[in-house]
């Protein structure tokens, strides 16, 4: 091989890794205590499908409060629910895209895990012991997503090059979408404000 092909191959490589760039911005959220927790997520993309994760998310309950409140998925992903308080904790959902699951009871330091199955379907978290335990699972059908910050901040990193829908989810204000060209470096920045 000569030196002129090795070199080119080097800069095939090096610019085919590069052509992503990154989506962010900030949330406003009209008549919310604050602009955090809203997701950030590209829509379906065409002719793309990507394997479940092996790894496993987790979602604590601490203090009689879910951490995280709002988690996004990709479909496939199972997550690992953990109870770290001293007092016995549940997990189920009403919601049908989630199997209306019952994970049971179970003391601190133990772990139950779901496998949420279904992109789209955005099933609210509840505890039978403590009825003002509230989350959501947000399960998408591709890894580019993001949660806001408390400030509305939020960017989705290492997004391939090219034209996409661009959705906001929030558990109580109105989603919006918005078309999105993400460049081959760099960033685009999508500003959002929902309201109910
Ligand atoms: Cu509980």
């Amino acid at each position: 091989m000569t030196r002129g092909a090795v070199i080119s191959i080097i800069v095939l490589i090096a610019t085919s890794s590069a052509i992503a760039g990154d989506i962010r911005g900030k949330v406003k959220a009209r008549g919310w205590k604050h602009s955090g927790d809203a997701v950030v997520h590209i829509d379906k993309i065409q002719g793309k499908t990507f394997p479940a994760p092996a790894k496993h998310a987790a979602m604590d309950q601490k203090n009689l409060v879910f951490i995280p409140h709002i988690l996004p998925v990709l479909a496939g992903t199972t997550v690992d629910y953990q109870n770290s308080d001293d007092v016995l904790h549940n997990v189920f959902s009403p919601d049908k895209c989630a199997e209306k699951f019952n994970l049971g009871t179970w003391p601190k330091g133990q772990t139950r895990s779901y496998l949420f199955k279904e992109a789209g379907c955005f099933p609210v978290m509840l505890c039978n012991v403590h009825p003002e335990m509230e989350a959501y699972i947000v399960v998408l059908d591709n890894p580019y997503f993001a949660v806001s910050a408390k400030d509305g901040s939020y960017e989705i990193t290492n997004v391939p090059a090219g034209k996409y829908t661009l959705k906001i989810w929030h558990e109580r204000l109105k989603s919006q979408s918005v078309e999105v060209q993400v460049p081959e470096t760099g960033d685009v920045v999508v500003d959002f404000e929902i309201r109910r």
